[in-house]
């Protein structure tokens, strides 16, 4: 499918019956990619809390009052050893978050580029999700060895006001067309069960499909409500809501990875393999996301056996291997 697509395309659909909905999904996955490989990336929380801005689903927004502790910027050793337990683990990608508003030009700043290169060295990819970006930024990243950028628009535009009022969806347009500009892939994704309608996750699924390059990642989080935020007493989307998600995803971004992200801890084994049928293909490993809590190491790993899956080697490796 290509940008030519409409919510009219898309509400057809979403309204399948699921599973004649999953099955197309089934088979444009199958076109792009291996069906049996699936991308393990680990986050790690770089820098926690205190964040500026006000998402009202974020338990490291300063404003709200959730367990989580204001940390300053871990250490780049710390990081890296952090980064070979998950190689160890079997992961290819890791993924360094920091809870800021926006990129600063300072020692933090230069901090995280040695932790790039660092992960690079590993022979792992490096994902960075820091808040807002400049062009000169995104280029230092990518000079840096920096393979994919996460930066998610979350909602649609209409009900993204109604989450965050600290900043603007063309905000993160912006940052997202300055990480394409600098050459690196972009990860751009969204939340489903924020209180959204359906038709908030088409438009976000369209808006996807038009940015340029399209998303060569889309994490697809479900709400973890955390006490102490607004969304705290929101309630848990349903599983084949979800599935219907991923498939939609799939079908209208057929060469993205789809990452099943936020919420995996508490949906089942074999709601997770339908997910797997209807396309996503990578997922974060580790038993932490950022703050929140993540399946085990073991309970993925025979995951990924019972299901008779295999963990996909990590693209582009020789290319930065020696940065
Ligand atoms: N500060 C950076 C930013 O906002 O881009 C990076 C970190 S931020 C935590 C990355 C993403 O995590 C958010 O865009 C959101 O999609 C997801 N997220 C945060 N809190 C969540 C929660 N409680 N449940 C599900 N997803 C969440
Ligand atoms: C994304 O879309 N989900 C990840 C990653 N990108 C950075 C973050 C999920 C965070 C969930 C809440 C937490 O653990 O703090
Ligand atoms: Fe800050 Fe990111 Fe959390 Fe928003 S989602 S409050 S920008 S850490």
């Amino acid at each position: 499918m290509t940008s030519d697509i409409s919510m009219d395309s898309l509400r057809i659909l979403y309204d399948l019956p699921l599973l004649e909905l999953v099955f197309k999904a089934a088979e444009v996955h199958r076109k792009h990619f291996d069906q049996h490989e699936i991308q393990l990336c680990t986050l790690l929380s770089v820098k926690t809390g205190g964040c500026a801005e006000d998402c009202s689903y974020c338990p490291q927004a300063a404003r709200y009052n959730t367990d989580v502790e204001r940390e300053k910027l871990l250490d780049v050793e710390k990081v890296l050893q952090e980064a070979t337990v998950a190689k160890h683990e079997g992961s290819t990608r890791f993924c360094m978050g920091a809870a800021w508003r926006e990129v600063k030009d300072n020692q933090d700043f230069d901090n995280i580029l040695k932790m790039v290169k660092g992960v690079r060295k590993l022979g792992l990819e490096a994902c960075c999700t820091l808040g807002m970006l400049s062009l000169s930024q995104a280029e230092k990243l990518k000079e840096a060895g920096l393979t994919a950028y996460n930066h998610n628009l979350d909602t649609s535009e209409d009900y993204y006001g109604d989450i965050i009022k600290t900043r603007t969806y063309n905000d993160r347009l912006e940052t997202l067309d300055n990480v394409g500009k600098a050459g690196i892939s972009v990860c751009c994704g969204g939340i489903i069960g924020l209180g959204e309608s359906v038709d908030d996750r088409l438009k976000l699924l369209l808006t996807l499909t038009k940015l340029s390059p399209q998303p060569e990642s889309v994490p697809i989080n479900t709400l973890v409500p955390v006490p102490g935020t607004p969304l705290e007493n929101q309630k848990r989307v349903d599983t084949f809501e979800w599935i219907r998600m991923i498939a939609l995803a799939r079908i209208v971004l057929p060469k993205s990875k789809i990452r099943l992200s936020a919420g995996r801890l508490d949906i089942p084994k074999e709601a997770q393999a339908l997910a797997f049928m209807a396309g996503a293909n990578s997922i974060f490993t580790g038993e932490k996301l950022l703050t929140t809590g993540n399946p085990s190491w073991n309970s993925d790993h025979a995951l990924i056996q019972e299901l008779g899956l295999s963990i996909k080697a990590p693209e582009q490796e020789m290319e930065y291997a020696k940065v």
